[in-house]
């Protein structure tokens, strides 16, 4: 499969990782809108959070155990943003469902 995410996550193209495990794969991301900008990722190619299902969702649900790790281990100790882009209104560039944790400052207090 033609899919950026699916090369980071087999080491075909060289990534930043902060974070490992067999279902979830973390890296800090190219072009960083914050002081800490990270991307997680499930090792299972989902198109978005669109195409999230029953028989996927114990990614999903494994990522929202794993990004609170990510998030103390960064330091992000007053808060930080979780955000996932879906489809074009949504300006989602990457078709692999991506959770991005933006923190290091205060961020802005608008979202769209
Ligand atoms: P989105 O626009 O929500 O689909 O976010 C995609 C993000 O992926 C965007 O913030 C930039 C990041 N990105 C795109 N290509 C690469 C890459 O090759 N490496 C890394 N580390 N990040 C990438």
């Amino acid at each position: 499969m033609d899919c950026l995410f699916c090369k980071i996550i087999a080491g075909e193209i060289p990534s930043t990782k902060v974070y490992e495990d067999e279902k979830a794969y973390a890296f800090r991301d190219i072009n960083p809108q914050a002081p800490t900008h990270i991307l997680v990722v499930p090792k299972a190619h989902i198109a978005s959070v669109d195409a999230i299902s029953a028989e996927n969702a114990d990614y999903v649900a494994h990522i929202f155990t794993v990004i609170p790790q990510i998030a103390k281990a960064e330091g992000l100790v007053d808060g930080y943003r979780v955000v996932s882009n879906v489809g074009q209104h949504g300006c989602q560039s990457v078709k692999h469902l991506h959770f991005h944790i933006l923190g290091g400052a205060q961020l802005k207090d608008t979202m769209a």
